[in-house]
């Protein structure tokens, strides 16, 4: 962990900024926008049982899904703080059907927001770590009008992409295309203040994370890598591994950028029609980004995530993802499966 100076998060993006000359000042706005709805959903979440923000909202999102109300209160936040100041142009969510215009009485900007409000909201009732999200693209046109297909751009593309985890503690992680920085909640203060820059992830890892009670529903070269990792010293990897799995893609993640290790999310015969369960443009790119930007690698078994050149607004994605070399092995059992 580097000791760093204890910065804001604006004082943070101003020297970035200086030093780099590639945030624009409707960037720097949105970032600041999107970390202080953060703030404002930590807050909801830390509720709990003492405010009406548990349970579900007895409605279904456009995946089918029921949503719990802190899906919706964390979609409302988001797109309130996010509608009014001229720097964005449209946004999509995981809770919302079709993208969002900003309305005709507030200014458009030139950049599109994406967003998971709320990931991993299965574990909101049971208080397990839960977090937000986000993407940021610039919009391809300079006419107002902004469509669906605005938004079908490459991960590589982005002009930012962050999370925050409400854990022990409330983190935010961001990277802008200049390494991944983290910023620790001062409840005290409300600010975002900068307590780690320049996050890395370690090349090798003895923890994967996965679903294991999908075993018997993967392709080969996913059960071919979790067995070895199984057999441990006695096996052809000849050293032991550890488990672990959230269930909060959040939380996992952060897990990979803090200490190293691998996510696999990835296709598997329960819904063969489904390259797998995470979506593409709100979860898989923004986490592939970062990860990247701390010298991780991010794969669909085969192909680098921020490539995958998307069709549909909420298409679903397999995810590998974390310590490089790691990766690099799932990819290759994958392409020598053929
Ligand atoms: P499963 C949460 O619902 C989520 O989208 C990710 O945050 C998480 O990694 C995954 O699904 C967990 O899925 O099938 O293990 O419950």
């Amino acid at each position: 962990m580097n000791s760093v100076r204890r910065v804001s998060l604006t004082q943070y993006l101003v020297e970035q900024q200086r030093a780099h000359g590639r945030i624009p000042g409707e960037l720097r706005l949105l970032i600041e926008v999107v970390a202080r709805a953060c703030k404002h959903i930590a807050i909801a979440v830390n509720k709990g049982a003492l405010g009406d923000v548990l349970g579900s909202a007895a409605t279904e999102n456009v995946q089918g899904e029921v949503q719990k109300k802190l899906d919706v209160i964390a979609n409302e936040v988001l797109v309130e703080a996010n509608q009014w100041g001229g720097h964005l142009a449209a946004m999509a969510s995981e809770e919302m059907d079709s993208i969002h215009l900003v309305p005709d009485r507030y200014p458009q900007g030139e950049y599109l927001l994406l967003f998971d409000p709320l990931d991993g909201s299965s574990n909101i009732d049971v208080n397990v770590s839960i977090g937000t999200i986000f993407s940021v693209l610039r919009k391809v046109g300079h006419a107002r009008g902004v469509t669906e297909e605005d938004f079908l751009q490459p991960g590589r593309q982005q002009a930012g992409a962050g999370y925050c985890v409400y854990g022990p503690q409330s983190t935010l992680v961001l990277t802008l295309g200049n390494g991944v920085a983290l910023f620790t909640l001062d409840r005290e203060t409300g600010s975002w203040v900068l307590t780690q820059d320049g996050a890395r992830i370690p090349e090798d890892t003895r923890e994967f994370a996965i679903n294991m009670s999908n075993l018997r529903h993967w392709a080969p070269p996913v059960r071919r890598y979790i067995d070895e990792c199984l057999a441990g010293r006695e096996g052809a990897r000849g050293k032991d591994f550890n488990m672990r799995w959230v269930a909060s893609m959040v939380a996992d993640v952060h897990r990979i950028l803090t200490r190293g290790g691998v996510f696999l999310y990835p296709w598997d015969r329960r819904e063969p029609d489904k390259p797998g369960k995470l979506r593409l443009m709100y979860e898989a790119n923004p986490m592939a980004f970062i990860v990247e930007q701390a010298g991780g690698r991010a794969t669909d078994g085969r192909r680098r995530i921020l490539d995958i050149v998307p069709t549909r607004l909420h298409e679903r994605v397999a995810v590998v993802l974390g310590s490089s070399n790691e990766v690099r092995r799932v990819t290759e059992y994958h392409q020598q499966a053929g």
